[in-house]
């Protein structure tokens, strides 16, 4: 049984989840897992996707690699996916939730070509991480937070953070 809880932050690129888990770890102690830095680092993908401008993930390599450190508990896991995730690893999802104009600018910024800014987009208004996260996970682990301004952003790590406490004092030992 892990005595530090592991949260997901999930949500369509850009909405703020790499902002918001630097935030939480510094304020919480609990570590910042970057499954694209991982996928990148640790070669778990079988080569480049030129059409998604994305690397194609191993899914199975990327477990295997992250397995023993999400199990010891404290991981904050940052991705835009959840649904490859063993249910028994996570206590939290957390799902960034963006406005569109605002989820155009960040990209755009980004400069992400046209078709990967339009999938994204699209993406974020069909709410196609919500329901992966709510079809992947108990409904009561997974919750929705917007994420367009600095104040929600703020307002979002106090609320984790204030979850994070009350996990562990719910499950010491
Ligand atoms: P992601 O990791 O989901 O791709 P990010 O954390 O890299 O997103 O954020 C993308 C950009 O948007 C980055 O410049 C920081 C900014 N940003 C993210 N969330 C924000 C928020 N709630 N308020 C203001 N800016 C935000």
């Amino acid at each position: 049984m892990r005595q530090v809880p592991n949260i997901i932050v999930t949500g369509t690129p850009g909405v703020g989840k790499t902002t918001h888990s630097e935030s939480l770890a510094e304020r919480t102690g609990l570590r910042h897992v970057s499954v694209n830095q991982i996928v990148k680092d640790k070669e778990c993908h079988e080569g480049w996707s030129d059409e998604h401008q994305s690397w194609i993930v191993d899914e199975d390599k990327l477990l295997d690699v992250i397995e023993e450190d999400v199990k010891a508990g404290g991981c904050i896991i940052d991705w835009h996916a959840c649904d490859l995730f063993p249910r028994s690893w996570i206590d939290l999802v957390v799902v960034l939730r963006v406005e569109t104009s605002t989820l155009f600018d960040r990209l755009t910024a980004r400069g992400y070509a046209e078709a990967k800014l339009q999938e994204n987009l699209d993406s974020e208004i069909m709410e196609v991480l919500l329901e992966e996260a709510r079809e992947a996970f108990d409904e009561d682990i997974v919750i929705e937070l917007i994420s367009n301004t600095s104040d929600d952003m703020e307002c979002n790590v106090d609320r984790i953070e204030a979850w994070v406490k009350q996990w562990k004092l719910d499950n010491a030992p």
